[in-house]
């Protein structure tokens, strides 16, 4: 039972950080991965906590992006495994998409523990356990560069959530078009993904749903750096908004 009282002001964020301990005692989460969530949650709060219209727009650019793909692939790491496995195998469902274990501290009993709460979130097929059809990108020293050869590696879309910078550039090498989502505004991979969705992958993958599911989705016009710059200028005023005057 929860300790958070519904009326705690900060009770949502409280209730996301549950989560993520609650995926680390049960094997899911790197205990890195528990610091990355409290990177996140330090810009969610300049953020303000709510999705940005440059977070929406960002959305709307990966629902195209994910609608015109041929093979995409949802790349599926500890942190995302425990904050939103039923939301992961919704976004697949509705966009064709394959979901890939892939994961930065790798560990077999983690993926695991991971690949059972995706199959208990109703994920039927998921890549990157079988050693059989596993293959190695280039220009990547990290355990992530071991990839699925019928997942990541034939992709041309690759959604990857919570991300290190250093597959994002090698994605980009193979030609790959990178979504993700990253509360950093100025993280390497936000800046070098084609589009980043700076906002918490628990608000933002709902919307990023609704907004698949439209029977049409618009091309709009859409600059991944002008989007970011825009978003670092909302911190600016959030703050602004919000620093104490004496
Ligand atoms: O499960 P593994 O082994 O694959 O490891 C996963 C982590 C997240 C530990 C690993 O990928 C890692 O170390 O990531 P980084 O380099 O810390 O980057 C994670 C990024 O995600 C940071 O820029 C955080 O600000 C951001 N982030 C953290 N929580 C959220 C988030 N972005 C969106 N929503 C969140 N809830």
């Amino acid at each position: 039972m929860s300790l958070i009282p519904k009326s705690h002001p900060r009770a949502k964020s409280l209730y996301i950080r549950e989560r993520l301990v609650e995926g680390f005692d049960s094997g899911l989460v790197a205990k890195e991965g528990l610091m990355a969530h409290g990177r996140g949650e330090t810009f969610d709060y300049l953020l303000g906590e709510k999705t940005s219209k440059h977070a929406q727009k960002a959305i709307h650019a990966a629902a195209f992006a994910l609608a015109s793909a041929d093979y995409p692939v949802i790349s599926v790491n500890g942190n995302v495994a425990a904050l939103c496995p039923r939301e992961i195998v919704k976004l697949a469902k509705v966009t064709g998409a394959k979901i890939e274990v892939n994961l930065f501290y790798t560990n077999q009993i983690r993926k695991k523990n991971i690949v059972k709460a995706l199959r208990k979130a109703g994920a039927k097929e998921i890549l990157g356990i079988n050693s059989k059809s596993a293959k190695r990108i280039s220009g990547l020293d990290s355990a992530r560069r071991v990839v699925d050869s019928n997942g990541i590696y034939k992709a041309d879309v690759v959604l990857v959530p919570l991300e290190d910078g250093d597959r994002t550039i090698a994605l980009k090498k193979m030609g790959k078009k990178v979504i993700t989502f990253d509360l950093n505004p100025l993280s390497r991979t936000a800046k070098t993904a084609d589009i980043t969705i700076v906002d918490n992958v628990v608000r933002a993958i709902n919307k990023l749903i609704l907004e698949c599911k439209k029977s049409k989705i618009q091309k709009i016009p859409y600059n991944n750096k002008k989007n970011l710059a825009g978003t670092v200028l909302e911190i600016k005023k959030n703050l602004s908004r919000r620093m104490p005057h004496a």
